[in-house]
């Protein structure tokens, strides 16, 4: 029986000596508007933050957060610049116990955020060079980074941080509602254009099409022109309706076995619009009949497990696009289920 139940008012994070102007006996029954998440807990409650180190720690990581602010890349709606911002405000305050996959993160296990890239939101090139480039120095610590975007054009720097890093191949499996082959908008880079180019611009060891998997293509989004490239290539598309019926398990299994077929790592890139849009409304182009929540945790529990794992990226999230704030919930929901897979395929 709890006999000494309390609960722990958060501190806050900025600010603290402004608020105390109010005088100590009332600002203790302030809290900060805008500071995300729980705003109590109890002595038992553990979250995200709590197992957060700095990123100067002589501690080694598991997981490293890199948020990439940048979506000038988006061709429709624009906004999910502001996607670090949402999912890390939903993503830190989460508890670090999952009931269903009885799953703990709050021991032997610890998650650096290393803030966001400072990007050029008028040059493509240059910001995703800057990606490469921290991504790569992420990987080199040893730690599995999760990168909050932004928009899908950066998954080139993201897998190709990946690349350099292994110096082997890598098998992508791209959670998404759109196929990301385009060829380009009027020869410029766009959210539509990643996957190809890592097919193609990479002078050492490019993405295999047999090692590509696009999981949860839905809906009247695509044109017939890039499906028949898919198929050319010999790129497997799982469409979400194929999924529903099929069922989840039985079809990232067949991803994984793709993706990971002759390959040294694989990567995980999601765009929230691979979500059906009851669970991703916030973003550019929210998408009917997509994959709904249970399928896509599902997905990342098994992809972020296996053996040869090493990174995500999270991308399209537009905070401000949303309705009541889920499409942020969701993409954390995500996250975590992400780490909870790590900590399985590091520790067992
Ligand atoms: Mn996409």
């Amino acid at each position: 029986m709890i006999t000494n139940y309390t609960f722990v008012v958060i501190e806050r994070d900025t600010g603290g000596e402004e608020h105390m102007r109010l005088g100590k006996d009332a600002a203790k029954y302030l809290l900060e508007v805008g500071t995300p998440g729980k705003w109590v807990k109890d002595e038992y409650d553990v979250s995200l933050k709590d197992i957060m180190i700095p990123p100067d720690s002589d501690k080694k990581a598991d997981i490293a957060l890199l948020g990439i602010p940048y979506d000038t890349s988006v061709m429709g709606r624009r906004g999910c610049k502001f996607g670090p911002k949402g999912v890390r405000d939903a993503l830190v305050f989460s508890d670090l116990y999952d009931a269903g996959l009885d799953m703990d993160l709050s021991t032997d296990f610890a998650v650096v955020d290393y803030g966001n890239v400072d990007v050029m939101q008028t040059d493509v090139l240059e910001t995703h060079r800057r990606v490469e480039l921290v991504v790569s120095e992420i990987y080199k610590t040893g730690a599995t980074p999760v990168i909050i975007g932004g928009d899908h054009s950066l998954a080139y720097p993201d897998i190709k941080a990946l690349i350099n890093s292994i110096g082997g191949k890598v098998g992508v499996i791209n959670i998404d509602g759109h196929l990301d082959v385009r060829v380009s908008h009027h020869g410029e880079i766009s959210s539509g254009t990643p996957f190809r180019r890592l097919m193609e611009e990479p002078k050492e060891r490019p993405l295999d099409p047999k090692n590509f998997v696009e999981l949860g293509i839905n809906g009247w989004l695509n044109s017939r022109f890039y499906m028949d490239y898919c198929r050319k290539q010999g790129i497997r598309v799982i469409p979400a309706r194929e999924v529903h019926k099929r069922g989840i398990e039985d079809a990232v299994t067949e991803a994984l076995e793709r993706a990971g077929d002759g390959t040294d790592a694989i990567f995980l890139s999601i765009d929230i619009d691979g979500l059906d849009l009851s669970c991703a409304p916030g973003t550019c182009a929210p998408n009917a009949g997509g994959l709904l929540s249970y399928q896509a945790l599902e997905a990342v529990w098994m992809i972020g497990q296996h053996p040869k794992a090493r990174g995500m990226d999270l991308l399209e999230v537009a905070p401000d696009l949303d309705s009541v704030g889920v499409t942020s919930i969701m993409a954390s929901a995500l996250v975590m289920n992400f780490l909870g897979a790590t900590k399985k395929r590091l520790r067992g």
